[in-house]
């Protein structure tokens, strides 16, 4: 039995998983955060060739967290991956003032999807241990983001390393959501 009565079950009782991507540019820490935010540890990681998927339970809430590869090569498959997503994690690496431009471009051709049209976004700025970090109003300014049009947005200053910001970021997450009753 599938449908609209087991739909309306999970709306009742909030067992209903939401989809989280990561997405970004390669070496943003997309990895390191997806781990952060499961195991609360950081891992080794190497560069992701397809993705990594886990579930991520915050506040009794159940996250499906997808963690896709982010080299040039491969984010034309990022795609793939749009459909039911509720947020959308964007990773940007604060200490790589070199590549921000691009960022940005990945970011607005994402933002244009259809699928992706009701996707809240929380963007990372991440790396803020690295000396030089830029800030998130740097980022934000350099990403556009007061710009967006018809989004539900935030950004944060995270440190995946350090596990910093990781924890606000999920907080804003569940009560946003929680506001829209999705
Ligand atoms: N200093 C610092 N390094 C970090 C942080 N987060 C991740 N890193 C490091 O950045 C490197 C790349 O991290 P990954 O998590 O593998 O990056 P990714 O975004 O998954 O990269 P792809 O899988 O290639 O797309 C690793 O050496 C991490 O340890 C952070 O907050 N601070
Ligand atoms: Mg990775």
């Amino acid at each position: 039995m599938g449908g609209w009565f087991s739909n309306l079950f999970s709306k009742l009782w909030g067992t209903k998983e939401r989809r989280i991507l990561i997405l970004g540019l390669d070496g943003a820490g997309k990895t390191t955060i997806l781990y952060r935010l499961q195991v609360g540890e950081v891992v080794t990681t190497i560069p992701t060739i397809g993705f990594n998927v886990e579930t991520v339970t915050y506040k009794n809430l159940k996250f499906q967290v997808w963690d896709l590869g982010g080299q040039t090569s491969i984010r034309p498959y990022w795609r793939c991956y749009y459909s039911n997503t509720d947020a959308i994690i964007y990773v940007v690496d604060s200490a790589d003032r070199d590549r921000l431009a691009i960022s940005k471009s990945e970011l607005v051709s994402m933002l244009e999807e259809e699928e992706l049209r009701k996707a809240m976004l929380m963007v990372f700025a991440n790396k803020q241990d690295l000396e030089g970090a830029m800030t998130p109003s740097e980022i934000s300014n350099a990403l556009g983001l007061s710009a967006l049009k018809n989004r539900t947005w935030s950004i944060f200053k995270t440190s995946a390393l350090k596990g910093e910001g990781l924890e606000e970021a999920m907080e804003w997450l569940v009560n946003t959501l929680q506001g829209t009753s999705q």
